[in-house]
């Protein structure tokens, strides 16, 4: 898969910064921490570059463990689990101090994380939950609550049509996210938990676009109908419900493509990159669940007091807001993305 160009002027960012680092430790004095050996050292695994919000996701890590003076060693996996099962291992054998890791599947890590375990490393699960059946392989999990966006994304859609059309049945498609992730198995769950109460949202097809923009594109393109409405088979689409702004705007690409307006189907999706709030006020999408890639300073909260020999939460959430085509957007800040 190709890497995002952000991610790659990071990546020399990166390099040119221990160059000079290098350069200038001849001439500059050391860091207290760096004369005692006492800098932490994090090895960090990540998935990828798949989403805007993942490259916004890294950025916030590396930007918050430079700020913090952790020297971090960042591998990406380029979305394959054996990659970050390697880099893990590689982790162990450097003998770092902290690890963490955003799991690409939930499960798969009982091996490694023993390995990590046996050797006295402690690890941060990022992002995404992992299942294993023995919760002191991890020290904790730190990221959203994939659950509770499902159900925002639903409720929105129960507000939007309490009134307007109450009787008809609504046909929803659900794009979800990457098989096996949690956030693809939460979201899912989330959302049901909230329209399984309400008869008239059907859910008539639910494939997954593994959070990535070309198969959003791709799914678009199927579900374009001969006279240029939006259904699977026969049944019309008049919900999107799509677990990734990433998907979202592969979809949106496939319609702008074929000259269809995207105001004829309602749109629900999740992330909040900047265009997909822009979107909300000219009717592209009619809701963003927000979902906060700013992980990055609370981690390095958390692998301090690891590093101290302190217990850390098992869980901590990052909050999200959500935004609709009722709100206004004079106050919208923004998440970096
Ligand atoms: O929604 C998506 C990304 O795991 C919460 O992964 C994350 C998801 C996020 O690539 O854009």
């Amino acid at each position: 898969m190709s890497e995002g160009p952000r991610i790659k002027k990071l990546g020399k960012i990166i390099l040119l910064s221990a160059v000079l680092c290098s350069f200038l430790a001849g001439c500059k004095k050391k860091t207290e921490s760096e004369e005692d050996g006492s800098q932490i050292i994090l090895g960090f695994s990540q998935i990828g570059a798949e989403s805007e919000w993942r490259i916004r996701n890294t950025e916030s890590i590396l930007e918050a463990a430079a700020q913090n003076g952790i020297q971090i060693i960042y591998e990406n996996a380029r979305q394959k689990q054996e990659n970050q099962l390697q880099a893990i291992h590689s982790f162990i054998i450097s003998q770092v101090d902290v690890i963490a890791f955003v799991p690409i599947v939930e499960t798969g890590w009982d091996n490694v994380l023993q390995e990590a375990k046996d050797a006295g490393i402690p690890v941060i699960v990022v992002d995404r939950m992992i299942k294993t059946a023995d919760k002191s392989l991890y020290a904790g999990l730190i990221g959203e609550d994939s659950f509770s966006e499902g159900k925002k994304a639903a409720e929105f859609l129960v507000k939007k049509y309490k009134t307007s059309k109450p009787d008809e049945p609504l046909n929803i498609l659900e794009i979800s996210g990457t098989e096996n992730s949690s956030p693809a198995y939460e979201r899912a769950r989330g959302f049901r938990s909230v329209i399984q109460k309400e008869p008239k949202f059907r859910i008539i097809h639910s494939e997954s676009g593994d959070f990535l923009r070309s198969k959003g594109h791709e799914i678009g393109n199927k579900i374009i109908s001969f006279n240029s409405g939006l259904s699977i088979g026969q049944n019309p689409i008049d919900i999107i419900f799509s677990h990734n702004d990433a998907m979202t705007w592969g979809v949106l690409d496939a319609l702008r493509e074929n000259n269809i307006h995207a105001t004829t189907v309602t749109i629900v999706t999740i992330d909040g990159e900047r265009k997909s709030i822009e979107a909300l006020t000219y009717g592209a999408i009619n809701c963003v669940v927000e979902c906060n890639p700013n992980t990055g300073p609370k981690l390095c909260e958390l692998v301090k007091l690891l590093h101290e020999g302190k217990p850390i939460p098992p869980v901590t959430y990052v909050d999200g807001e959500v935004f609709t085509e009722f709100d206004s957007f004079t106050k919208f800040a923004g998440k970096g993305f």
